[in-house]
């Protein structure tokens, strides 16, 4: 997919340029393992295309937001996530500053395994 930020960390990844831990990859999609893990299981879920949030997002990104979203389970599963319910993960997208998103290219934090976590 075109559209990358040459200054953006996680375009970087996308790219190859910045080594990263991968778990998943596809035409549209990328996930790798968080570098600061709070969780047992803690990877991050993002479009390879550079969008900065979830407040860029248009009726046109319907289509592989929906597939991130049935892929997420599936890939929880995969990295060590007990099944649900007595497992489970917990998937949180921070969006602007004061939504604590620090990294600014649109992506979700895929967190579960064995609790307490570290920021639980
Ligand atoms: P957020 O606050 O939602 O923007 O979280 C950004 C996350 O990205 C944070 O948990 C740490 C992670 N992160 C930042 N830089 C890198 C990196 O170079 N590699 C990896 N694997 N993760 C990174």
């Amino acid at each position: 997919m075109s559209h990358q930020d040459p200054n953006c960390i996680f375009c970087k990844i996308v790219a190859g340029q910045i080594p990263s831990r991968k778990v998943y990859e596809d035409e549209e999609l990328y996930a790798f393992h968080d570098i600061h893990p709070w969780a047992p299981v803690h990877f991050l879920l993002i479009p390879k295309r550079h969008i900065a949030s979830m407040a860029q997002l248009a009726p046109a990104d319907e289509g592989w937001m929906g597939r991130l979203m049935v892929l997420a389970p599936k890939l929880a599963l995969e990295q060590g996530c007990n099944p649900y319910p007595e497992g489970g993960f917990r998937m949180v997208c921070n969006t602007g500053i004061e939504g604590g998103q620090e990294v600014q290219h649109l992506h979700w934090h895929v967190m579960g395994g064995p609790r307490p976590w570290a920021r639980g």
